[in-house]
């Protein structure tokens, strides 16, 4: 094994006779090691398929999550929170667009992942199945969801596949901009008038819960943890995650005045940590199976654009075309 600096390699023609086992030992130490995985190295099937199906996964959320917000668009209050508005559902189209990339260089193409979710045999995130009916649900998207997915994706930032991570930094940034409009919205309709107290309380009584869920079932249920922790797709865990962004949002909620919706929830001082009531987890998994409250909408609305944007995909092929015969008349 050689080692320069703090990094694990094999030379190639040792790697050439090792056995199957021997690589994943030595896979493993990279991790154990900290070291990125890149696209053309080595790495166990189930890691491979593992990463394709949380990066498919968090590509078809930023792509279906720009659904419940695009619907908002025309209505926004004002010309700045439309060109907000319209500025972070670009942002979301830009994640997903990275994000298939990442998933491509594991040697899977963007139709396959497409049809994967217009099939409905790929999930996407639980939380955009829920409708947004206010101005304020797009105050508690970008405070509450984006603000669940910034968490999250910080932790996966750190994570072991080189192009998902560095992925998940630019991605970040942008999330932090949308989680401050969101809370900006939020707590001045918290502030206003009394119609607007109500409507920003109504927003957050109907999304603490889907927030709360969006992160994953329970350590003790989260059948993929094993696998996505021991090499590092995931560095922490959902309840890990999950406590963070309680942590940091409980107290926003209160900065602005709202009340969180559960009766249960209290400060601890030993643990220094926000403790709520039970998760209704009957809820989370049947949203997932496809019974949540705009599960059928969501997915005819991704098959209705894929067929509205064919004649768009084929005139580009079309023109590349043409353009590639112009280039080789020029060589020639
Ligand atoms: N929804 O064993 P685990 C965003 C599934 S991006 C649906 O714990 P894992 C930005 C899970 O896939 C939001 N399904 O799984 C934005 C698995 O089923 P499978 C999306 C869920 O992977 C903001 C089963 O349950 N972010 O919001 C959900 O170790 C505003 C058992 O779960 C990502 O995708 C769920 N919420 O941990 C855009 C981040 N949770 O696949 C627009 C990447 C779990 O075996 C507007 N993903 N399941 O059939 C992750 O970090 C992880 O996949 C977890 C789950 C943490 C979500």
């Amino acid at each position: 094994m050689l080692k320069v600096g703090n990094t694990v390699n094999f030379t190639p023609l040792i790697y050439a006779i090792m056995t199957t086992e021997e690589r994943e030992i030595e896979f493993q130490a990279k991790i154990d090691n900290g070291q990125k995985i890149e696209p053309k190295e080595w790495m166990p099937e189930n890691y491979r398929k593992q990463l394709i199906r949380m990066i498919s996964q968090h590509a078809h959320s930023e792509i279906v999550g720009m659904l419940p917000e695009g619907n908002w668009i025309s209505r926004a209050p004002s010309l700045r929170r439309k060109a907000v508005l319209l500025a972070k559902v670009q942002d979301e189209a830009g994640h997903g667009l990275y994000l298939y990339s990442a998933a491509e260089t594991l040697g899977i193409d963007r139709q396959t992942l497409t049809d994967q979710l217009l099939t409905g045999k790929a999930k996407y995130s639980s939380i955009f199945n829920y409708p947004t009916l206010s101005w304020a649900d797009i105050g508690a998207i970008g405070w509450l969801v984006d603000g669940a997915a910034i968490v999250n994706q910080t932790m996966l930032a750190r994570g072991s596949y080189g192009p998902y991570s560095r992925a998940m930094v630019r991605i970040c940034k942008e999330e932090s901009f949308h989680n401050r409009q969101g809370y900006e919205i939020m707590y001045e309709l918290a502030n206003g008038t009394e119609a607007q107290k109500q409507m920003a309380q109504d927003a957050l009584n109907r999304w603490w819960g889907p927030s709360i869920q969006m992160l994953g079932p329970s350590d003790a249920a989260s059948i993929n943890s094993s696998e996505t922790m021991k090499w590092n797709i995931k560095v922490e865990s959902n309840d890990v995650v999950r406590q963070r962004f309680i942590d940091r949002t409980v107290p926003q909620a209160i900065a602005a005045g709202l009340t969180i919706p559960d009766p249960d929830l209290k400060y601890n001082d030993e643990t220094e940590h926000w403790e709520i009531g039970p998760v209704d987890w009957d809820e989370f998994y049947r949203v997932i199976k496809g019974h949540g409250p705009c599960n059928k909408k969501r997915l005819s609305d991704r098959q209705r654009a894929e067929k509205e944007g064919e004649w768009v995909r084929e005139a580009a092929i079309a023109y590349a075309e043409k353009q590639n015969k112009k280039m080789n008349s020029i060589a020639a």
